[in-house]
């Protein structure tokens, strides 16, 4: 299946391991809890299973199931400030239903694909 491989010349279909955290959920804020999550970003979708599997869990596959799926039609994508994490290269999504995630990466080059990414979804989605 052709969407097993990684195409970095399309760089709105992408996946990955990262780390995630919801912190915000419909305007009440939550608390931190960091997983390593398999991330797909799909068109204006940004989906996200347990990372337990690693690479071979992809939800292309029979059970596995995106546990977090995030609209990105009207979302933000921003480099967060250091008020909302003390790691390193943190993105901060907003939702347009007041959703707010954090995503993260040791990988300096790997996130910085994901920014440049999230932000061509979220322009080419903003007005949906
Ligand atoms: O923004 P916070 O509350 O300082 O986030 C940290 C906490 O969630 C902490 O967990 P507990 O306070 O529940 O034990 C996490 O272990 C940290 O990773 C969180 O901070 P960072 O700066 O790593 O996002």
């Amino acid at each position: 299946h052709s969407a097993y491989l990684q195409d970095n010349d399309k760089p709105s279909e992408r996946f990955g391991l990262l780390n995630v955290t919801k912190i915000t959920e419909n305007g009440k804020k939550l608390r931190k809890n960091w997983t390593s999550s398999w991330t797909v970003l799909q068109g204006s979708q940004l989906l996200f299973t347990k990372g337990q599997g690693g690479a071979t869990s992809w939800f292309g596959g029979a059970q596995s199931k995106p546990e977090i799926t995030v609209d990105l039609r009207g979302a933000s994508a921003e480099w967060a400030s250091k008020d909302k994490s003390s790691k390193k290269h943190v993105i901060e999504v907003k939702t347009r239903q007041g959703t707010e995630l954090l995503i993260q990466s040791d990988n300096d080059g790997l996130i910085n694909e994901w920014y440049r990414a999230l932000q061509d979804a979220v322009s080419a989605h903003a007005w949906e």
